[in-house]
Parts: C-alpha cells; sequence; structure tokens
C-alpha cells in the first residue's frame, strides 16, 4: 500500500493526540482518507514516511515560500540554538527583525511578536478596542483569524447578522459582539456601522482571502473598509498573516496601496518556525502594554530562534528585487496550464489567483465570497485531491484552502503538475 507507514504512524497518533493531528486541516477530514506523515522535506519536495515524493504546494500553508530546508534559514536557526534556545529576556535578533519588517512594510512605525497568527489577530483587536473604547467587531464569513473566541463566529445566512457561536465553547456573550457580513458585500458592511452607531471598533479582514480557497477583493471593496473606518472611526485590521511578506514586500497595502490601521502576520515572517506579529502606527502601539494599558504577553514571543529564522527569510526576500515577480509569474503558468487541462476534457471550473496564491473551485460560477466557494462541486475536489497526490503532487487537503507557490518550484516541476491535472481530469 502507497501510504502503509503513514497509515500505522496515523493510528499511533490518534491513540495519544485528538484526530491524530495537532491541527485539524491535516487530518484529511474534508477529502477522506489517511494524512501524509512527512519524513523530510527540501526545495519544493516533501518526502513521505512512505518514501513517496511529492510536489509540494501548500508549503506549511505558506512559511516556505523560498522552499523547504531553505539553507540560510537552516544556518541561521542552527548558529542560534548551540548559543541557547530561550532567555525570557530581550535580545538583540528581536530589534534586527523588527527593524527590517518596519522598513518592508508601509504604515507601521512599531511590531510586537508572538507565536502564532492567531495571538496576532487576537492581540490585535484588543489593542483596537483598547485604542477606541469600543466593543464590537466586524469580520467575514469564511474569512479565518485563528481560533481565537471571537473568530470562531458562523453567521446563519450570508447577510447582515449577529453572530452566532459555530464552535462549543464559544459562549453568546463572546458572539454578540461579532458582527458579520459576505466578503466582497461593502453594502452588508454599511448596514452594519448603520445597525450599530459608534459601537464598532474594528474591521478585521484578510485583504486577499485565502481561507475560502484564494478569493481576491473585488475592485472598490478595500477602498470601501477604508472609508467606512474613516467615517466611523473604527480600526481598520488587516490580517495579513497569509498575504504578509507573500504578495509582495509590503504585503497588500503596497500591492493595493491601501492603508491599514493594524497589521497582522504569520507563516513567512516566522521562516517556518512559530512566529506571529502585529504592527501599526506610533499612536496606536502606544496604546499596548509595557507602554500604555492594553495587555498582551507570552513567554516564547520573540524566541531567538525564531526570530533568526524569520530575520534570515525576510532578509532574502527584502535583497531579491525579482522574487515577487517570479513567483507571479510562476503561478500565471501554472494557472494558464491547469485551466488549458480541465478545459481539454470540459471540466467546469474557476481559478481564482493573487500573486503566488492560487485555488480550483469546480463551479462555472465567479467565486467571490464563502457562500460560491461553499457552491462548488467539492466532491469533485475530494476525487481530484486524492488524483493528484497520487500523481506525487500535494495540494490542499480542502476546497476552502489556498496553494501557496515557492520560488523553489522549477518550470519542469509546474510541467510535471499541469501534466498531472491532465492525467486526473479524464476520469473526474
Ligand atoms: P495560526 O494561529 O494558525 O498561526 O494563524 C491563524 C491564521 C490567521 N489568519 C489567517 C489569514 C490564516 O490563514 C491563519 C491560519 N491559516 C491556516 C490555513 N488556512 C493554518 C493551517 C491550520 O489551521 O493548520
Amino acid at each position: 500500500m502507497k501510504y502503509q507507514r503513514s497509515s500505522q504512524l496515523f493510528k499511533e497518533a490518534n491513540a495519544v493526540i485528538p484526530g491524530g493531528v495537532n491541527s485539524p486541516v491535516r487530518a484529511f477530514k474534508a477529502v477522506g482518507g489517511t494524512p501524509i506523515f512527512v519524513k523530510k522535506a527540501e526545495g519544493p519536495y516533501l518526502y513521505d514516511e512512505d518514501g513517496n515524493r511529492l510536489i509540494d504546494y501548500i508549503n506549511s500553508w505558506g512559511p516556505m515560500i523560498l522552499g523547504h530546508a531553505y539553507k540560510p534559514v537552516v544556518e541561521a536557526v542552527i548558529d542560534k540554538a548551540k548559543k541557547g534556545t530561550s532567555f525570557g529576556m530581550p535580545t538583540e535578533i528581536e530589534t534586527k527583525i523588527a527593524e527590517l519588517a518596519v522598513s518592508m512594510v508601509p504604515n507601521i512605525d512599531k511590531i510586537r511578536f508572538v507565536n502564532s497568527g492567531t495571538e496576532a489577530c487576537m492581540s490585535a483587536v484588543r489593542l483596537a478596542r483598547g485604542f477606541t473604547g469600543k466593543e464590537k467587531i466586524i469580520k467575514f464569513a469564511g474569512c479565518y483569524h485563528g481560533h481565537s473566541d471571537s473568530f470562531l463566529i458562523q453567521a446563519g445566512s450570508g447577510a447582515v447578522t449577529f453572530g452566532s457561536p459555530n464552535s462549543p465553547g464559544v459562549t453568546q456573550g463572546t458572539a454578540k459582539d461579532t458582527l458579520l457580513a459576505p466578503y466582497n458585500n461593502l453594502e452588508a458592511v454599511k448596514a452594519i456601522f448603520e445597525a450599530n452607531q459608534n459601537e464598532i471598533a474594528a474591521i478585521i479582514v484578510e485583504p486577499v482571502a485565502g481561507n475560502m480557497g484564494c478569493i481576491p477583493p473585488v475592485d472598490g471593496f478595500l477602498e470601501g473598509l477604508r472609508s467606512l473606518c474613516d467615517t466611523h472611526e473604527a480600526v481598520l485590521i488587516f490580517d495579513e498573516v497569509m498575504t504578509g511578506f507573500r504578495l509582495a514586500k509590503g504585503g497588500v497595502q503596497e500591492l493595493f496601496g491601501i492603508k491599514a490601521d493594524i497589521v497582522c502576520f504569520g507563516k513567512v515572517i516566522g521562516g517556518g518556525l512559530p512566529v506571529g506579529a502585529f504592527a501599526a502606527r506610533q499612536e496606536i502601539m502606544s496604546h499596548l502594554a509595557p507602554e500604555g494599558p492594553v495587555y498582551q504577553a507570552g513567554t516564547l514571543s520573540g524566541n531567538p530562534l525564531a526570530m533568526a529564522a524569520g530575520h534570515a527569510l525576510l532578509t532574502a526576500l527584502n535583497e531579491d528585487d525579482e522574487v515577487y515577480e517570479r513567483l507571479a509569474q510562476k503561478t500565471a503558468y501554472l494557472h494558464k496550464g491547469i485551466s488549458k487541462a480541465l478545459t481539454t476534457y470540459t471540466i467546469k471550473h474557476t481559478i481564482n489567483r493573487t500573486g503566488s496564491m492560487i485555488s480550483i473551485h469546480f463551479s462555472d460560477s465567479p467565486v467571490v465570497d464563502f457562500a460560491t466557494a461553499a457552491h462548488a462541486n467539492n466532491d469533485r475536489f475530494k476525487a481530484f485531491f486524492h488524483g493528484m497526490l497520487d500523481a506525487g503532487i500535494y495540494i490542499a487537503p480542502s476546497a476552502f484552502e489556498s496553494w501557496f507557490i515557492t520560488d523553489a518550484l522549477s518550470y519542469e516541476d509546474l510541467d510535471f503538475t499541469i501534466a498531472a491535472v491532465e492525467s486526473v481530469a479524464k476520469d473526474l
């Protein structure tokens, strides 16, 4: 059997870890089958415990933008580890990566490092509430900002509605302060502001969504959110955990020329180690402890190994003026090839793409929000996922995820992938 060792390891894991995984999406629940256990990875390739080589289009959900085991990152971590792994005291490397991040991203004066994207987004909302003195937040159905209670809120239907918890353990008290709108729907956001005059502390948004598949903002959407926040004195939080340092040096703020008030980071900023961060202009960050009253803390925040990994990766991205164009061109090439292959077999599909984020939806209508993403033929996606896996290609184990392209991919890898799509498409 092709995944015998992974199956055995999954059985052992299930005996001591809930669902056998430390993050649910890894369990393949959305696509069925046994999750793949990775033995090692290098460049664009994963090597699983059964000796299969897979071309990786997830790249740890974004961080591996220059490939797995990227030498400068590995060497930086080894070098740091020899000098101790954690002190709970300030170190110079934290300032170095902070200075670099602030130099790369517009509209931020200061940055606070934490240990995950969840922590970054959770802390950003608390800071926005502390800064504005208001309590409610607006998020978008289908956008994911981590597993903090305020974010695990699912509307009933797509229109403006009070949130209701979509996870046990989230209280009604929490849910009432999270209001939902459909992504790309400015009218719904306007209605929420009208119905909650002077109560909205912030909008938190994935400025290019990646948790419903990849969904770009429609023209005017981000500009409209900016204008509504200015009118209603609310904070605009860009959750750039996925897009930060991936879509451009300065992320979506640079790509679309829109100013956020607070920006959240994760994934790439840590070079594959546990790092999240949130950043803003001094007027807002001065409210954060110990400078200000909004409390936030973390034993391993600014961990020297994680900072060294992130600093090495951001340095490489910052010094290469062509990397983002190369990534965008490779993703466009993949898009064209996959679409041609699927069209050959008249497979209804739509492909969304921004920079090095891309997703395939088996739907003949545009995918612009959660409802249209959910409308796609996701049974067909399951068959596609397993066909690609058997062909040696690892794509997102869910239709509600984006793929993440790494610059380590060669055009031969892309052609191999396109050929695999063609071979799988004929049986879809
Ligand atoms: P983490 O806490 O998982 O580091 O980050 C949460 C988060 C926040 N914001 C955005 C836009 C995110 O995409 C994420 C996490 N992304 C998922 C992938 N869709 C992580 C994978 C997982 O949950 O295992």
